[in-house]
């Protein structure tokens, strides 16, 4: 816990005035969002955005102010967490089950700060399970189709019931053990009608990635080019 509180802490030291904010979601998140409630109070002048309705009723208890998207026309840094980080900075996403909203918010992003915990960074994606965001029509055909891409993959609960996106989707849990190649992995899988969004980030929507060790160290890794 201490860790991603660090992380996310030194990411809310990039945000300036007059900044529109993507949050992402998760409990690294939780603690960005705390901090930015307590700068908005010293008189941080910025607006939100969210990437689910549990992070913007968070940011709302905290006197962020919240803006709608059809007011904004792109968003200056977003900072989410995420499940899994590869060497070059690919991720997987969607532990929380935010993968649609929170992609869509760093797509729309001129910056992507990712905050973890240094049990996050991986050689190669995919040992945690890559949360697909599926539509409930003919479920099971698309598990299916997502069977023959080498993954086992298992519906999400929530308890005994199915665990609903805020968008009303189901998640997929697929289990890929290695995934060398997460670009053509993700295509393949948005190929597959049915599938909305995948958990994969390509490494070209992140800016930063801010790692925070049990120590206390705190990392911030920028890509190396070439
Ligand atoms: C939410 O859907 C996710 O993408 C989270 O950002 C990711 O699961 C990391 O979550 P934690 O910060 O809770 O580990």
């Amino acid at each position: 816990m201490e860790a991603k509180r660090l992380a996310a802490e030194k990411a809310v030291t990039y945000l300036q005035n007059d900044m529109i904010v993507g949050l992402g979601t998760g409990s690294t998140t939780f603690w960005a969002i705390k901090k930015i409630g307590e700068r908005v109070q010293e008189g941080l002048n910025i607006k939100a955005v969210a990437s689910s309705e549990h992070s913007e009723t968070l940011a709302r208890q905290l006197n962020i102010p919240i803006v709608a998207f059809n007011e904004i026309r792109n968003i200056d840094v977003t900072i989410d967490g995420a499940d899994e980080v590869d060497k070059n900075f690919n991720l997987i996403k969607g532990g929380g089950g935010a993968l649609l909203r929170e992609k869509i918010l760093v797509y729309h992003s001129k910056q992507f700060i990712v905050v973890v915990d240094s049990s996050k960074l991986v050689v190669h994606l995919g040992k945690y399970p890559l949360p697909i965001e599926i539509v409930p029509f003919a479920s099971n055909l698309t598990l299916s189709r997502l069977k023959t891409l080498g993954c086992e993959s298992v519906i999400r609960k929530n308890d005994d019931k199915l665990f609903k996106t805020d968008n009303g989707n189901l998640i997929a849990d697929c289990h890929f053990n290695k995934i060398l190649d997460p670009q053509s992995l993700d295509q393949q899988l948005r190929s597959i009608p049915g599938v909305v969004e995948t958990g994969l980030f390509h490494h070209n929507l992140v800016t930063i990635v801010i790692a925070a060790y049990g120590d206390g160290k705190v990392n911030v890794m920028t890509k190396v080019s070439g």
